[in-house]
């Protein structure tokens, strides 16, 4: 037992390459040690920042850096409600800042201290996305050609929406991801201008129709898998938008396509739709970016309903709750594909992979490319060659934030407060992701 204590709690916020991002560094009583954790909530960092300094912060200040899980458990429990994501974000810089710390006394890896390697290197998937089948095509050879081996495929919906999310090159593509459409069905565009000339599109996130969108995600899988072949593992998010039933009918017309996996083919309120896919195809699917906290994911888990377990680490409260979810899908065969997009931090993605290379149950690791300014904000963020994300060996995460860069980089102001801005369909209404 050390009598090592928590110091001071601070929130660093930063946006590197236009995603904010929120980072916890734990100042211990002993200088010069100190830990960080990704606390990234992207949507609503302030509200992550006003839970750790009014709530976190004056609980734990003085406490031991030892016992993470009591330290966890405490902190889950002090709110009484069971937490949603604000909170739960913030639990999660917390514990990973902690488990920083306890390596860097150790003088080991976070890998290490939950038992060492169980692989060199986490394989990593990549998006490409673009307007049109051979735009995504040629994405997909360029990655190809950079040594990746697992590629998401996302195409722009004819008619309005870029169904791409976040991710790709350092995008920070996550508020406005749809698009003012050109073209796609007259009876979309037209429509609505037809109705009334000054609307206008007064769609931010574009427009999104559950049947262009589907026959343009069947014409890409048919066209990668004729101009390039199966030799490369092709990934695809619905991210939730089609109705339940359309999602049954998806995931079997999309078998014959070999995909890695077809992932967030409903939202967590219809996920009973999944027994109807289980039963009628072997479409392998992925689901859980969008839970907030494990117990959510159990019934999933325990019924075998997914093959890739998907959950964003800093939204179920950081390593702590992860490793244990971890071992749950181990005991259900479901693999581990730990969200990774570019509203994670360098931090978070360390974290991410601290269990890649733990666990046996590994699936994949998503990996939205970091813009050049995030790796100089954060050194020792985790490299990535040959389409595989390595360790560096240094104790703790193995990374770190040059705080004086990131205060380079202040967030910037957003419309609507950076809410999510969802597409909405050709009748107005708001598609929920
Ligand atoms: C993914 C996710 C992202 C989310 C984004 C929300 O699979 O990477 O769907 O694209 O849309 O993380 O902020
Ligand atoms: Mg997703």
């Amino acid at each position: 037992m050390s009598n090592v204590t928590i110091r001071d709690i601070r929130t660093i916020f930063t946006e590197p390459d236009g995603i904010r991002l929120v980072i916890v560094k734990i100042e211990t009583s002993e200088p010069g040690l100190y830990g960080i954790g990704c606390a990234t909530f992207t949507q609503r960092p302030t509200a992550v920042k006003v839970a750790l300094d009014d709530y976190l912060r004056p609980l734990l200040i003085g406490k031991g850096v030892d016992d993470i899980e009591d330290i966890w458990q405490t902190s889950y429990i002090s709110s009484y409600w069971r937490n949603g994501p604000v909170l739960n974000n913030a639990i999660s810089g917390v514990d990973q800042a902690l488990w920083d710390i306890k390596g860097k006394m150790a003088n080991m890896p976070v890998y290490d201290l939950f038992g060492g390697k169980a692989r060199e290197a986490a394989a990593v998937y990549v998006h490409a996305k673009g307007a049109g089948n051979s735009e995504v095509e040629d994405e997909v050879r360029g990655f190809m050609a950079e040594g990746y081996h697992h590629i998401r495929v996302q195409i722009e919906t004819p008619g309005g929406f870029s169904t791409y999310g976040t991710g790709g090159r350092g995008s920070a593509n996550i508020e406005t991801s749809g698009t003012k459409p050109d073209e796609g069905p007259r009876w979309i565009t037209q429509r609505i201008e037809e109705r009334d000339p000054n609307v206008k599109y007064a769609h931010p996130g574009g427009v999104f129709e559950p049947r262009p969108y589907m026959r343009a995600a069947l014409g890409l899988f048919d066209h990668l898998r004729s101009n390039i072949g199966f030799d490369v593992e092709l990934l695809h998010d619905v991210h939730e938008r089609i109705p339940p039933i359309l999602g049954v009918w998806l995931a079997k017309e999309v078998e014959q396509y070999q995909l890695f996996f077809l992932e967030d083919l409903f939202p967590p309120e219809d996920q009973e739709y999944f027994r109807m896919v289980r039963e009628q195809t072997s479409t392998p699917i992925a689901m859980g970016e969008l839970y907030n906290n494990p117990h959510e994911m159990t019934p999933m888990v325990k019924d075998r309903l997914l093959d890739f377990m998907r959950v964003h680490i800093s939204q179920i409260g950081g390593l702590t709750p992860a490793r244990k979810l971890a071992a749950l899908c181990e005991a259900f065969g479901v693999r581990t594909a730990w969200h990774g997009p570019g509203d994670t931090s360098p931090v978070g993605h360390a974290a991410n992979l601290a269990l890649d290379l733990n666990t046996s149950n590994f699936g994949i690791q998503e990996y939205s490319i970091f813009g050049d300014r995030t790796r100089e904000v954060f050194p020792g963020s985790p490299e990535v060659h040959d389409g595989y994300m390595w360790p560096n060996g240094k104790p703790g995460l193995g990374i770190d934030i040059d705080e004086d860069l990131a205060a380079k980089f202040p967030f910037e102001e957003r419309a609507y407060g950076g809410a999510w801005s969802a597409p909405r369909r050709a009748d107005g209404s708001v598609v929920r992701p």
